[in-house]
């Protein structure tokens, strides 16, 4: 029997500002507000996590200070003294002592993974089998809220071969203004660059099939979400109906969901992410339901800084039907970061991370700098 335990865990709260506001259709963020989980083993091993959601409560029921809260309160208590290397044992732990709260069991289970990496001496991905491919690619969301403005900030990273895939965010303006701004966008871009829409849940049903076709026909390569996340069979009707592919986002957050959408056929895509699924565990879990049933899938992000980007992108890596690519693009629409050494983004993809764990190192000053008080 194994004497380790986990010692401590420590949280706190960084408040980094984004290069622009940025344009959801449920909120505008100026800033991300990043939950940084440190868990210490009596081996003298720090593991490290993030929990991160979007425009602070507007997007998902959890929140940073909800989550460090919960995970201070209540998820604590149960781990101390408990075994670091019994990953599966203490997530079903978690699951059976407190319900929901995946953001924050995400945080934790990336902190435990890349603490057991590191005594192991080997990549995170390494204990998901391995990854496949070492870059992966990655889009860029256009969200300035301005059309010009967009295709400016979509030319240069062309140019500067950052990016060459584009998400829109739309639904926040009347389905028209959104159907125009999109063609605008796509028409200024031309065929080389795939131009891709997220309506974050905006539409009802009869909204959706009026502009999904003129989507459809101004050349949008995917719609990600147009409905609200429990209308599976709405989902479902769009997807048989249209010919461009309909992407679950919101809809596909757990495993469970992932069964029922397979089922239904209600996508052609999912959307993965550690944050609404609870783990990296659960991603594989929902990768291989989507494989049986034969859905691509895309590497989504909760605009998480670089250790969630990290986390995310050793699983990802690890996928053989990452047929969409990846959203990985959190750290670059921050103005600073938190990190020893950033991650690489060149060539229209992201490096992922060497060395032992996530391969990412927290930088004690720069967390200084944007600890919240
Ligand atoms: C979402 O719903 O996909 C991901 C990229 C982005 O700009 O927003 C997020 C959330
Ligand atoms: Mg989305």
């Amino acid at each position: 029997m194994s004497q380790l335990k986990i010692t401590h865990i420590e949280t706190f709260i960084v408040d980094l500002p984004t290069i622009r506001p940025h344009h959801l259709s449920m909120t505008v963020m100026r800033n991300q507000s990043i939950v940084v989980i440190r868990l210490f083993s009596s081996d003298g091993i720090e593991g490290i996590g993030e929990a991160t959601t979007i425009g602070g409560i507007s997007y998902s029921d959890e929140f940073p200070e909800g989550i460090k809260l919960a995970i201070d309160t209540y998820f604590t208590p149960l781990l101390i003294g408990q075994d670091p290397t019994q990953i599966n044992f203490l997530m079903k732990l978690l699951d059976k002592n407190v319900s929901g709260n995946n953001f924050a069991k995400s945080g934790i289970e990336t902190a435990l993974l890349d603490g057991h990496a590191k005594r192991l001496g080997v990549p995170l991905h390494n204990l998901f089998g391995g990854a496949i491919t070492e870059t992966l690619p990655v889009l860029w969301t256009l969200a300035s809220g301005d059309t010009e403005k967009d295709i400016e900030e979509a030319k240069k990273l062309i140019a500067e071969k950052r990016h060459n895939v584009f998400k829109l965010k739309i639904g926040r303006k009347s389905p028209n203004e959104d159907v125009q701004h999109v063609a605008a966008i796509k028409k200024a871009l031309g065929q080389d660059s795939k131009v891709t829409v997220d309506v974050n849940q905006a539409w009802s049903e009869q909204v959706a099939k009026q502009a999904i076709k003129k989507l459809q026909e101004a050349g949008i390569d995917l719609i990600e979400q147009p409905l609200a996340k429990y209308n599976f069979e709405g989902l479902a009707r769009l997807t048989s109906y249209f010919e461009v592919p309909i992407m679950a986002d919101e809809s596909a957050a757990t495993v469970q969901d992932a069964f029922k959408l397979a089922k239904l056929h209600a996508a052609s895509v999912f959307a993965l992410k550690i944050s609404k699924s609870g783990g990296l565990t659960n991603i594989a879990k929902q990768a291989a339901i989507a494989q049986g049933a034969g859905i691509s899938l895309y590497g989504g992000t909760m605009l998480e800084g670089t250790i969630g980007t990290a986390a995310s992108a050793h699983l990802f890596a690890t996928l053989p039907n990452l047929d969409w690519g990846t959203e990985l693009f959190g750290p670059l629409l921050l103005t600073d970061d938190i990190v020893k050494k950033p991650i690489k983004f060149e060539n229209f993809s992201l490096e992922l991370p060497k060395g032992s764990g996530l391969g990412v190192e927290l930088d004690m000053n720069q967390v200084e700098k944007y600890k919240r008080k």
